[in-house]
């Protein structure tokens, strides 16, 4: 198939399953074409099957805000058109469906009918996507998809309840290349790097936005390491990262908290991680919880949105509700007190994650783009 692939280039969860799912409907055969403003961060290769066509924005005087829809929209239509492609698989509501609808109606001019799949990810739904600026369009682009797919059952619910919704949603899950972390774990592990053989190793991993909740993952470090010698690695920029730096020096444990960046090989800091920190205010999946779980890492996280959906209370980790970082604490603590517990909670992790394989839902979305074509003949 031939199929145009619409994200965030950027570190965000949504960019990082879009991109991986078109690198890995390349390698079986299909051709796919990104299109979105950058390359996105983890598109490592360019092919035949694989390509890439950057948004170009025309600067003017009298914008105050470049109109990037209709760059996109305009793009999409030229790269249809020339490629030929037969699906247009969108990240991100907002404003990729819309974008995507406005192609739609241009090539449909010129008698050439693509098919819209519009998967929502989480903040085009819960946050941004039904504030007033924007309900009206998002509900629009979303009811004239021709496929609509959400990452969780939690995200189908939150769009079901905040939207007016006509169309179908199918649940796809997101998922990850297992094998990739399998190959990391087999790789040397340079742990020695960042802790002391006897210190326990927290990561954090996001892109520290206020939804994040950065400054609760220091208050719940800050109790672990009063308990147990341990490391906190905070990886990813944002907006709140100079907070909770601020929040680390007041708290004296400067020593101890390591701010890496961004980071382009996470399954490296994640192969000697023993627990991750997600004590996000919402996530309507968690990728970053399955990611640290594929390579063997217990996690301890809130129980919003679809995070129960992917971190099993008591067996991956434990869940907590939002704020309660005592709580959060306490069951790190619990997880870590001795290693017999913690390789158990380590390997449950992993073994859970099998569910969520490259290899399980690939044939999902190639099942939903061949029924979408077949209901054009
Ligand atoms: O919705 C966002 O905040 C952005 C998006 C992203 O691009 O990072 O994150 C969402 O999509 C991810 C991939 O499906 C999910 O794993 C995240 O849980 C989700 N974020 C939130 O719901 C806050």
């Amino acid at each position: 198939m031939r199929i145009g692939i619409v994200c965030y280039p950027t570190f965000g969860g949504s960019g990082v399953v879009a991109t991986e799912l078109g690198m890995a409907l390349a390698d079986k055969g299909h051709e796919v074409h990104f299109v979105t403003y950058n390359q996105p961060v983890r598109l490592d290769f360019i092919s035949h099957q694989l390509h890439f066509h950057e948004v170009l924005m025309e600067e003017y005087p009298l914008f105050q805000y470049q109109p990037y829809e209709l760059a996109l929209s305009t793009k999409l239509v030229e790269v249809v058109t020339k490629h030929k492609l037969e699906i247009l698989h969108v990240h991100y509501a907002i404003p990729h469906a819309y974008a995507a609808y406005m192609a739609k109606m241009m090539l449909k001019e010129k008698g050439i009918d693509i098919k819209v799949v519009t998967t929502l990810h989480g903040t085009d739904i819960t946050l941004v996507g039904s504030h007033p600026s924007y309900k009206t369009a998002v509900e629009f682009s979303i009811n004239n998809s021709d496929v609509v797919t959400a990452v969780s059952n939690s995200l189908k619910q939150d769009t079901l309840r905040l939207f007016n919704i006509a169309n179908e949603i199918q649940v796809v899950y997101n998922f990850i290349d297992t094998e990739k972390y399998d190959r990391e774990q087999q790789a040397e592990c340079q742990r020695i790097a960042v802790a002391e053989p006897h210190e326990r190793i927290l990561t954090h991993i996001s892109n520290f936005r206020p939804v994040k909740r950065i400054e609760d993952v220091v208050k719940i470090f800050h109790k672990v390491q009063m308990e147990t010698p341990s490391k906190l690695l905070m990886v990813g920029e944002g907006p709140e990262k100079r907070k909770a730096e601020l929040l680390v020096r007041k708290l004296g444990i400067s020593e101890k908290v390591i701010f890496l960046g961004n980071s382009h090989e996470i399954e490296k800091l994640l192969c000697y991680t023993d627990v991750f920190l997600l004590p996000s205010e919402s996530e309507s999946f968690g990728l970053a919880a399955l990611e640290a779980m594929a390579a063997n890492t217990a996690v301890i996280s809130t129980n919003t949105g679809g995070l129960p959906e992917v971190n099993v209370h008591g067996v991956t980790g434990y869940l907590s509700n939002l704020g309660d970082v005592d709580d959060m604490a306490k069951n790190a603590l619990a997880i870590l007190k001795d290693d017999e517990t913690l390789m158990r909670f380590k390997k449950n992790a992993k073994e859970h994650t099998k569910q969520f394989s490259l290899e399980n839902i690939l044939p999902v979305y190639e099942d939903i783009y061949s029924s979408v074509l077949e209901k054009a003949i």
